[in-house]
């Protein structure tokens, strides 16, 4: 009797199983589209914010002034606890006004005996003009810029934490750019033309740290702090490195992060990253949170004092922490 008992379900098992799998192979033959694996550590964005947080704590890191100097030794010596081997670049840039710009670029390299590399980049400095403020007489206040500035910082100061504690097979290359932000204010209308904007890059792009630098690709991170960020297919990033926006994009699709990465184009941007493509040669791209609908294409805080850490949303931190690992550890030597 038991023994039948036995036979009877193991019986009725096997037809299940069989009649189970039949109807699923019919209806999803062997396409059961899998969760994606992800290869890379977990990015901590609550780790993230707080370096965001630290680099406002100084207030505004405008290039002549004390707290831009503590900022960047704070810099460095980050970089310095996460092991990678730092160099700076301490030069005197000019400004649109004639101002001499005590200018510093920051540089962490990971594994640097590598010659498979890939080249992470930010600005550092804040903007010394709120020139978009709603109000004119903050025009002259330098700006916090918590995310147009601190954001990428923050977000590659936590790669470089998760590099020191598990190594990717490609050699990491992280620029911390100065005088970013320095450009002709919107106030003035007579500047001489030049290029005014992102001296920090153009330095370094004329002026790399090694001889004849190299990497295999680039990508600058420009306000990637702030909720609801976008992030299209910039112009010049398209024109000499779509395949390094194909791979990005479609890493942060798999990752769940779509909403954030947008796969259609939009406007062109001056940034950091057409220095290093157009006089270095390395291939980058920009992630730059765009607003086709804004006036001057960007969130509603740019260049106001309100660019402060009440608009700081680490999911968005996390998304683009998260996107950026994934592709370094998916990245083969
Ligand atoms: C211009 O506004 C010309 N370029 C934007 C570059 C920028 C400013 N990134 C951050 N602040
Ligand atoms: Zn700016």
């Amino acid at each position: 009797m038991k023994m039948s008992r036995v036979l009877f379900f193991l019986a009725t098992s096997a037809l299940a199983c069989i009649l189970y799998c039949a109807c699923g192979n019919k209806t999803q033959p062997n396409t059961i589209s899998q969760p994606y694996q992800r290869l890379s550590p977990d990015f901590d964005a609550d780790s993230a914010y707080s370096f965001v947080d630290k680099q406002v704590a100084f207030g505004p890191r405008v290039p002549n002034t004390a707290q831009h100097v503590a900022c960047g030794n704070y810099l460095v010596a980050k970089l310095n606890e996460y092991g990678a081997k730092v160099e700076e670049q301490k030069m005197i840039l000019t400004a649109y006004d004639g101002t001499k710009l005590n200018a510093r670029n920051i540089i962490g390299s990971f594994a640097p005996e590598n010659d498979k590399r890939i080249l992470l980049f930010a600005h550092w400095d804040s903007r010394p003009y709120a020139d978009h403020d709603a109000d004119k007489n903050n025009f002259q206040t330098p700006i916090l810029g918590a995310n147009d500035g601190a954001s990428g910082v923050g977000v590659l100061l936590e790669v470089a934490r998760a590099i020191s504690k598990q190594a990717p097979e490609v050699g990491i290359d992280i620029i911390f750019f100065d005088a970013e932000d320095y450009g002709t204010p919107d106030f003035v209308n007579n500047a001489a033309s030049g290029e005014w904007w992102c001296l920090g890059s153009q330095y370094w792009a004329k002026n790399p740290h090694v001889h004849d630098y190299k990497a295999k690709y680039g990508i600058l991170l420009d306000m990637v702090g702030a909720s609801d960020a976008t992030f299209y297919y910039e112009y010049v990033s398209k024109k000499y490195a779509s395949g390094v926006l194909e791979k990005v994009w479609s890493t942060a699709r798999q990752l769940g992060y779509g909403k954030y990465f947008i796969s259609t184009e939009n406007g062109g941007i001056t940034d950091d990253h057409v220095p290093v493509n157009q006089i270095r040669k390395i291939p980058c791209i920009d992630i730059i949170d765009y607003k086709a609908d804004a006036e001057n294409g960007f969130f509603p805080q740019w260049h106001t004092v309100k660019d402060d850490m009440d608009i700081i949303d680490k999911n968005t931190l996390k998304a683009v922490g998260q996107t950026l690992l994934e592709v370094i550890y998916k990245e083969k030597n």
